[in-house]
């Protein structure tokens, strides 16, 4: 069976920032984004993500790497950071083989400035995008949420120096770049955009139990003007990741991402004891397949949204 790689190839910004294929057709993602990857690694396999495929649709992974959380990128020895870049070559792999896309996230958060760990980003920048340069299928996404302490100038002042390294490896990738707000303002990169490439898209995240009208505004404002969008992370509770499934509020966003061709991914796959995991914490099976009782709500409902049933 042809895979969705088979189908649209590499992925490129076309036309009124659209995600074009390689015949310049539209193309719009729907994806699951890991939890960290320190935290939860037993989900990146091949026999998981293949279910994530056939059973629910989903044709693009995240893999989110934190980098200043607990056992992040950032805080531990060289061992540790060997450690992830090992699961993100498992699921780079596995995702590859089953022909899905799949996103390297550098997940700033408690790091609000992605500044602060320039460097290291740039190393890391420059190890994987030399790995997987040969990769139709990988896109880059340079920093999740930038927030407070944080101005738009500084989010473009580090794209800036990170661009140009995945560029001299990977002259193709789709890069995404995070907006202030912990992704939110697009208006402030619509405002003032990172001119240097173009193939690159802006993320702006939603928490449907706490989002709405006016970062709807924000986002269909930036759509109308053009802006390249990629909405990396998206919650169907509250920006806790906790509390209340809203289902009506996310069906909302998700109409309105469907509309405009936008893609999306969904937050997250673990059994942590929280609203916006997958699976119930009773649930410790990495690999599949899953009854329905090992879903959560939110999982179930994305579940039925992509496929239908
Ligand atoms: C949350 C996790 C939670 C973890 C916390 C801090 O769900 O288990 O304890 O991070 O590490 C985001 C972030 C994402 C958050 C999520 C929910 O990108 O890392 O995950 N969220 O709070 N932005 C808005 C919401």
């Amino acid at each position: 069976m042809k895979t969705k790689y088979d189908k649209y190839g590499a992925l490129h910004v076309g036309p009124k920032g659209r995600l074009v294929d390689r015949n310049g057709e539209v193309v719009a993602l729907h994806g699951y984004s890991t939890h960290g990857l320190s935290w939860y690694p037993e989900y990146v396999n091949r026999d998981f993500f293949e279910q994530l495929k056939d059973d629910w649709n989903v044709d693009a992974i995240r893999l989110a790497m934190y980098t200043a959380e607990e056992d992040g990128y950032c805080v531990e020895d060289d061992a540790n950071r060997e450690k992830l870049l090992g699961v993100i070559d498992r699921g780079v792999k596995a995702a590859t083989e089953l022909g899905l896309y799949v996103i390297i996230d550098w997940h700033i958060l408690s790091d609000s400035n992605p500044l602060i760990y320039e460097d290291l980003a740039a190393d890391f920048f420059e190890k994987v995008s030399s790995r997987y340069a040969a990769y139709g299928n990988v896109f880059y996404e340079i920093c999740n949420e930038p927030n407070e302490n944080c101005t738009w100038a500084d989010v473009k002042k580090y794209a800036e120096r990170i661009i140009p390294i995945i560029r001299k490896n990977d002259r193709y990738s789709v890069i995404l770049v995070g907006t202030p707000k912990w992704s939110q303002r697009l208006d402030e990169a619509e405002a003032d955009p990172v001119t240097i490439d173009d193939n690159l898209m802006y993320s702006v995240h939603f928490y449907a139990d706490t989002h709405r009208d006016e970062l709807r505004k924000i986002y269909t404002d930036a759509i109308a003007a053009g802006l390249p969008v990629f909405c990396t992370e998206f919650g169907t509770c509250a920006a806790d990741g906790n509390n209340a499934h809203n289902a009506e509020q996310a069906e909302i966003w998700l109409d309105l991402m469907d509309a405009n061709d936008t893609s999306y991914m969904m937050w997250n796959i673990s059994n942590r004891d929280e609203t916006s995991a997958s699976f119930v914490p009773e649930c410790d099976n990495y690999t599949g397949p899953y009854k329905e009782s090992d879903l959560r709500e939110p999982a179930r409902w994305y579940k039925k949204r992509l496929t239908g049933k």
